[in-house]
């Protein structure tokens, strides 16, 4: 397919549910959350919580071609990073004991303290490894924007989009869209960059956003994106 000639520069529609999503480049970031060895890698946060973590790896070569069009069309980028404090003062005791697994938040796993900052498992995947000059946002929760930096980073660069993508999708990605609803940005998800470990609330979680006339925003696959960004 021809790109249009104006895509980085105005109006364009990607084709998506429930109807096409009027995108303009320069006031839409890549939102990507939460891609971080704790979840897509064993012995991490996902895996203590009973979770084959396998099920999140078809997300990493979407997102990697979906991030390297967006690098070289000189977009904005952000990543997000759930996690938390090393002395767990930001951790809710509800969050820590929820689970009632074996190993919970901040104690010592394969990957050193679980969904600790700084630790090997929560760092972003190798494959998807921010540059120096995209902005991570650490988060204690499960939306980005509670608790963080991000709206009034995204504010000061007149951003007023957000094409979604991460894990999981009925978790930080859903939670991370409602939030965005409520501030005034328009978001759009791409199914084949989002994952789950449960594929019956992946689908479900989509089908939620795009319901009622797009409810929480749009949903699309990336081949729909990419022709936008040559
Ligand atoms: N457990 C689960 O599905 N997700 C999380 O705990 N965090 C994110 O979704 N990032």
């Amino acid at each position: 397919m021809k790109p249009p000639a104006e895509s980085l520069a105005g109006r364009v529609e990607i084709t998506a549910e429930p109807y096409p999503f009027p995108f303009y480049a320069k006031h839409c970031a890549l939102l990507m959350i939460d891609l971080q060895r704790d979840f897509l890698e064993p012995g991490g946060f996902g895996e203590t919580l009973g979770n084959d973590v396998s099920l999140l790896r078809r997300t990493i070569d979407p997102n990697q071609r979906l991030l390297n069009a967006w690098r070289a069309a000189g977009l904005t980028v952000v990543h997000t990073r759930e996690g938390h404090l090393p002395d767990l003062s930001d951790l809710p005791e509800t969050k820590r004991t929820r689970a009632r697994s074996s190993l919970t938040i901040g104690d010592r796993g394969p990957m050193g303290r679980i969904l600790i900052r700084g630790e090997a498992g929560h760092a972003i995947i190798p494959e998807l490894y921010p540059t120096a000059e995209e902005r991570v946002i650490d988060k204690p929760g499960k939306g980005a924007f509670w608790a963080t930096g991000l709206h009034d980073y995204l504010q000061a660069r007149s951003i007023r989009q957000l094409i979604v993508t991460g894990v999981t999708t009925e978790v930080c990605v859903h939670t991370t869209v409602r939030e965005a609803n409520d501030r005034g940005y328009d978001c759009l998800v791409l199914a084949d960059c989002v994952g789950s470990y449960f594929p019956a609330f992946h689908a479900t979680a989509l089908e939620m956003i795009s319901a009622q006339g797009g409810i929480f925003g749009w949903v699309a696959n990336s081949d729909a994106v990419l022709p936008h960004l040559r």
